[in-house]
């Protein structure tokens, strides 16, 4: 197209339409400036011998050593095998692959996803993720482990982002206030797409609620999931239950007193 004719075709954009779209594309092109300037300059580019395990994630919460479960159950699985590793914190620093934390860096590749991270390192370092656990466990575990990372994991974001009006987990967080409210949508967005942010508070409750007898059930008096030693399984799940415990801001923290 000509440049007269894009002239044109511009002057004949009302004035609102125009002015919209400045504001969209000057609050879109400042935010990545922003983003792009805080990572520079919050992240210390420190060089690590080769094979650390370097996981990016949020900084430390209050109560809870992250305010993502799926750090802490890397952290609760590094730890309980032995696996050395070192914590980079920076809340803007997202994978550039899925634009989510935790994510890994290893020798100048990056993993994200925790479950990718385990299933890396497992072929890497040489061990067996699920050793000692039979094929029927195996499946036990993993349908439990996703029903708490998949379901209930939501009713989380729910209580963070519903029920809470104050964005708590923001200030816990540290987030610049400039950037909660593109938080906020991005979490509301999510939260209406997978489906449980649709329903009221109180469906939400019964939702997690459910989870948490069906997982008390099975756990009964046992203090693992499976026999006296913790496997991976009871790392992502103590991951969301410390969540459920010591980070909820919104009032559904009630529904795990409720199964000791
Ligand atoms: N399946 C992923 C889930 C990671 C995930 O959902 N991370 C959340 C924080 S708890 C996140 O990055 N959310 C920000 C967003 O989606 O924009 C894993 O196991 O690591």
């Amino acid at each position: 197209m000509a440049l007269s004719k894009v002239t044109e075709v511009m002057a004949d954009i009302p004035m609102s339409v125009k002015l919209v779209g400045t504001t969209v594309v000057s609050g879109l092109v400042l935010t990545a400036a922003w983003k792009g300037l805080w990572t520079y300059l919050t992240y210390s580019k420190k060089v690590y011998p080769k094979d650390t395990i370097i996981i990016h994630q949020l900084g430390r919460g209050p109560c809870v050593p992250s305010l993502t479960p799926f750090a802490i159950k890397l952290e609760t699985f590094f730890r309980m095998e032995g696996i050395p590793y070192v914590n980079e914190h920076n809340l803007l620093n997202t994978s550039r692959k899925t634009g989510k934390i935790p994510f890994m860096e290893y020798n100048g590749e990056e993993v994200p996803d925790s479950e990718f991270i385990l299933e890396f390192l497992s072929k890497e370092k040489k061990f067996d993720l699920n050793r000692g656990l039979s094929p029927e466990q195996i499946g036990i575990g993993r349908a439990f482990q996703k029903m708490v990372e998949e379901n209930t994991y939501w009713c989380m974001v729910a209580d963070r982002w519903i029920l809470d009006d104050n964005c708590t987990v923001l200030r816990e967080a540290g987030a610049p206030r400039i950037l909660w409210p593109i938080y906020k949508s991005r979490l509301l967005k999510q939260l209406h797409g997978q489906g449980i942010g649709r329903h009221p508070p109180e469906k939400i409750r019964h939702i997690m609620s459910e989870d948490l007898k069906a997982l008390s059930n099975f756990l009964g008096s046992k203090k693992f999931f499976f026999g006296d030693k913790a496997c991976k399984f009871d790392c992502a799940i103590f991951g969301i239950l410390a969540e459920l415990r010591w980070a909820l801001f919104g009032g559904l923290e009630s529904v795990i007193r409720e199964y000791p």
